[in-house]
């Protein structure tokens, strides 16, 4: 679809703009309706450029004035910004342009966020503020005067000047225009300092509405503690006088790493022990993490053009992923990355929006935030790393700091570094970057005089426009065990480069059992059916701790797969498995409380239809229902003690030992709430003085369909938090059961609470409605055409949100004959919508093809 559409670019069209820009100055007069974008802008000829015609990029922009060198100049508007006739050298460049920012919904360039202003300008958003050579290649330094009737005025870079009702920036180091941000509001500051390991002092704020001053400290300490990890393990100090962090409530996605300049969703910053999760914390320390380190992984060195996104998206994420293990636990984060890997990357990789991680053609690039650019892309560069050793990946990551400070990069720059730097070849690796789908890799293996010979194949289906896949480099860690449970050959890296491979270890007297691709060394599909005796084995034994969590979720799946198709009991073998791992207390608690969580909905939807059967979402959540209501029959005494010993003494406090204890207390809740009619959840919702126990409790309450008064409670205590009563929208669309889904979502929808325009609060219900799987797909389909018509609605006001929730329907393909036909009335409906947005008919035609 994208192919056919006269709006898409290719990555093969890449050429330089025709010009460098030497300085940036702008000028900003603040007003609602009617602020006035002053720029003045140094071009020179770029003598990397071929020529062509001058051109500069500029959308919804009324243009008052232009000169070029101080004579008006006479432009010509075209698709997209406007061109004019220029000097042949170096010359100056004035315009000034008048935007509205209280009209912008779309929330990309500057707009406002309760009564504050704010921008967002990644990918293209700069062109709304003003006319600009919009793309990442073109770097300059930029210098800022903001003025407005406002206490806090900020921009990228230093501070230089300011007085009542203006203030100056001056940001030093060259960079694309989407690291451009501003901020103005009344707002305060959460401050403190860090000193950099060469002894310089820099100044860090977190800015924030008033009342919400105390939810700033966790992201601080997150802050410093990422400045100092990113000095330790990369070498990598701030090169700014001062670090900005602003909350905004209304924001598209996470948070954004404008130089010196960080903007966040106040979701992904703003926390407190009463208003936030463990979860929440985790999140935010993430968050904060990435941005921050997007400093050198993005805005130091950032991207060519946008098809090179992963080069920037995979490495933060890879390196926010190391940070996030080494703060809390590398078992329990690397299970955790699996499952989200799981859940929305090969979700992608496997349905019609599948693309590679370095896609080749789009038409609008905001569609391509996905999680095959960031996740996958984190996997690849985590596989790069197993590849060439920890001591390969060092040198060449100093190598690509070191030639590539300044550039505007390319996956061909990165790869070349781990080329340079530990002399192997790559051409073969690089197809993980240009073939979509996940690879599946097959397992046979055979023992005969002491030799045990592993032979492994691997196949990727075709994808949307690619037909053919080529084998890719697989690291493939894998472990054997003898069959009392010792480790006769410790983890080592097989490469499987071909479609088949065999693999031989020598001198085993018996057969062992294969721990195969340990720590997820590839993000791939094993296909591999092993009896189930072996993956008990496995959970009890494995020395890998994630293939010991691996092999439980293994056997789950079977138990229940069994349940959904052949009306099977729940296996005691199972059962009595899983009791023994939430037992062991040599376990890290936050590892057994992953242990104790079943497969989702979705995933089993997937893998029923990977096994050609039509996944029906109702039997699969009776299902669900009914092996956790076993798990809590069975382990009933196991699980009482954990809800009983598990209680975290004094204060509560975020770090990775207590919430894992509340994590682990938590699933036991949820169990137990199915066989005791709540009794404990409920006083856990009276007492609890944290977010993580109430909401938990309230959880479990909505999973019996007993919450009744306690949402009314929490609703009446949380009615002034945004975020928190985000949580109570969330939790009843994603919990309603499938026969209310519908009449409770429109309920909600119809809520006067319910500020659709609020893209956290769009997300919570509709987001939360289509994540319900069983009650998404009620029969009827009222909630295919609920999720619809508000996609419709949105899409005028915020093409960007609404674009990406489209992928609500991306599975359509796996549900049987009616419900794909409501689907697909639901997707044309959107299409035909007049006026749609490039965003939304990009999307829905992908998922269409
Ligand atoms: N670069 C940011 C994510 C981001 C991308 C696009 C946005 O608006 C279109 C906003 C934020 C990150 O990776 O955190
Ligand atoms: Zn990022």
């Amino acid at each position: 679809m994208p192919d056919s559409d006269p709006r898409t670019i290719y990555l093969a069209d890449y050429t330089p703009f025709t010009h460098v820009v030497e300085q940036v100055e702008l000028t900003f007069r603040l007003a609602p309706a009617t602020t006035r974008v002053l720029s003045k802008i140094t071009f020179a000829p770029n003598p990397e450029s071929d020529g062509g015609t001058f051109f500069l990029h500029g959308e919804a922009l009324k243009l008052i004035s232009a000169r070029i060198d101080g004579a008006a100049v006479e432009v010509r508007p075209v698709e997209g910004g406007l061109t004019c006739d220029v000097p042949s050298g170096r010359f100056v460049w004035e315009a000034e342009v008048e935007i509205s920012p209280e009209s912008n919904t779309a929330l990309e360039g500057l707009y406002m966020s309760n009564g504050m202003y704010c921008t967002q300008c990644e990918a293209e958003g700069f062109r709304k503020i003003t006319y600009y050579p919009d793309r990442p290649d073109v770097m300059a330094p930029f210098k800022v005067r903001i003025e407005g009737d406002l206490p806090v005025l900020l921009s990228n870079g230093n501070p230089v000047a300011q007085g009542e009702g203006w203030a100056e920036w001056v940001d030093p180091w060259p960079k694309p225009a989407y690291l451009f941000a501003l901020v103005a509001g009344e707002l305060v500051n959460h401050l403190d300092s860090f000193t950099t390991a060469s002894g310089k002092q820099v100044e860090l704020n977190i800015w924030v509405r008033p009342g919400d001053k105390d939810k700033c400290a966790f992201g601080m300490d997150a802050l410093k503690r990422s400045m100092a990890w990113d000095e330790q393990v990369y070498g990598r100090e701030y090169d700014l006088d001062i670090f900005n962090i602003v909350a905004v409530d209304d924001f598209n996605m996470g948070a954004m790493e404008n130089k010196g300049l960080n903007i966040f969703n106040s979701s992904a910053v703003l926390a407190s022990p009463e208003t936030a999760t463990d979860a929440n914390f985790e999140r935010i320390e993430g968050i904060i993490a990435h941005e921050y380190f997007h400093n050198w992984t993005g805005n130091r060195i950032t991207c060519r053009d946008w098809f090179q996104l992963c080069l920037k998206e995979g490495l933060t994420v890879f390196r926010d992923q190391q940070f996030t293990g080494d703060m809390r636990s590398h078992p329990v984060k690397r299970i955790s990355d699996v499952l989200e890997l799981r859940a929305r990357q090969f979700r992608e990789d496997n349905g019609p929006l599948a693309h590679p991680v370095r896609p080749e053609s789009f038409v609008e690039i905001n569609n391509f935030y996905t999680a095959t650019v960031y996740e996958k892309g984190a996997e690849v560069i985590g596989m790069l790393k197993t590849l060439v050793g920890d001591t390969g990946y060092k040198a060449a990551l100093d190598l690509y700091f070191e030639r590539h400070d300044g550039d505007a990069a390319t996956i061909e720059d990165w790869l070349k570094v781990f080329e340079d730097a530990t002399g192997r070849d790559l051409s073969q690796f690089k197809r993980w970057y240009s073939q979509a789908g996940t690879p599946r890799v097959g397992v046979e293996e055979a023992l005969s005089d002491g030799t045990y010979t592993l032979t492994l194949t691997q196949a990727t289906p075709a994808t949307p426009g690619q037909e053919v896949a080529e084998p890719l480099v697989i690291p493939v860690a894998v472990g054997l065990l003898s069959p009392n449970g010792d480790e006769v050959v410790p983890t080592q890296v097989l490469e499987l480069t071909e479609t088949r491979q065999e693999f031989t270890f020598e001198g085993l007297g018996a057969k062992p059992v294969l721990s195969i691709l340990r720590n997820f060394s590839a993000p791939v599909i094993l296909e591999r059916d092993s009896p189930n005796a072996e993956r008990a084995f496995l959970l009890a034994h494995d020395t890998d701790p994630f293939n010991r969590w691996e092999a439980g979720r293994a056997l789950a799946k079977d138990v229940l797969v069994r349940m959904i198709t052949e009306d099977a009991a729940p296996a005691p073998d199972y059962l009595s498995a899983l009791n023994t791992v939430a037992r062991d207390e040599t376990l890290d608690p936050a590892f057994r409380a992953l242990a104790l969580g079943l497969p989702s909905q979705d995933d089993l939807a997937q893998t029923l239809f990977e096994a050609r059967r039509t996944p029906d979402p109702l039997a699969i959540r009776r299902s669900v229902r009914a092996l956790s209501r076993a798990i809590a029959e069975h382990s009933g005494e196991t699980l009482s003690d954990l809800y009983d010993d598990m209680i975290v003494p004094g204060p509560y406090s975020p770090d990775a030992e207590a919430a894992g204890q509340r994590a682990l207390r938590g699933a036991a809740l949820g169990y137990l709430t199915l066989v005791d009619d709540g009794t404990r959840a409920r006083a856990q919702f009276e007492t609890a003085d944290n977010m993580t126990e109430q909401l938990g409790a309230l959880a479990a309450l909505l999973n019996i369909d007993a919450a009744e008064s306690e949402l009314a409670r929490f609703r009446a205590q949380w009615q002034g938090d945004r975020l928190v009563m985000d949580k109570w929208f969330g939790l009843q669309a994603s919990m309603a059961p499938p026969d209310q889904a519908a009449e409770r979502a429109q309920c909600l929808t119809e809520d006067s609470d319910f500020d659709w325009k609020n893209p956290n609060r769009f997300r919570a219900v509709i987001g939360g409605l289509a994540m319900n799987a069983a009650g998404f797909h009620a029969p009827t389909g009222a909630n295919y055409r609920l999720v619809g018509d508000w996609l419709i609605r949105l899409d005028p006001v915020n093409p960007q949100t609404t674009a990406r929730m489209t992928t609500a329907f991306q599975t359509w393909r796996r549900y049987d004959a009616d419900r794909q036909g409501m689907i697909r009335e639901v997707l044309e409906k959107i299409a035909a919508t007049e006026g749609l947005s490039r965003d939304t008919t990009e999307m829905v035609g992908r998922i269409l093809a």
